[in-house]
């Protein structure tokens, strides 16, 4: 004799995990969007080193910091090339280099990403780098 018997899952049962991963999914996000800021923030951090770098190299020839009062960009992506620090487009950041001594003993150079942010809200993300080398973030994108 052939019971008749029943598989798979009841509508109850579906709902229910389709919930379980709704809640997951919501828990996960925010981690998720603010790792892909981080992410983005790899491009500030690694041309300031390299403008670190050159300039330490350029101090070495000139005895004075390179400096220029334009910034590189999108629009202006060889405005470093003096001291061979191109940017390759699409950059998200604009870079610029002052001084507060014209340059003879130092410089910081500042990385600011563009409006609307790194995660489309409107905050912005600033990193700056000075002659000792120390990089910092002065507004960062990912906790604002
Ligand atoms: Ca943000």
């Amino acid at each position: 004799m052939k019971t008749k018997q029943t598989h798979g899952f009841t509508l109850i049962e579906l709902m229910i995990v389709i919930v379980i991963i709704g809640i997951l999914a919501a828990m996960a996000l925010p981690y998720f969007l603010s790792a892909t800021v981080k992410s983005k923030q790899t491009e500030a951090k690694a041309i300031l080193k390299q403008i670190y770098v050159q300039q330490e190299a350029y101090r070495q020839e000139y005895d004075r910091y390179f400096l220029t009062g334009v910034s590189m960009d999108n629009g202006n992506p060889t405005a470093f090339s003096r001291i061979a620090v191109d940017l390759s487009p699409p950059a998200r950041y604009t870079y610029s280099i002052a001084s507060a001594d014209a340059g003879v003993s130092t410089f910081v150079a500042t990385a600011t990403v563009g409006a609307p942010g790194l995660d489309d809200d409107p905050a912005p993300d600033t990193w700056v780098i000075d002659q000792d080398g120390v990089l910092q973030v002065t507004s960062d994108d990912v906790t604002l």
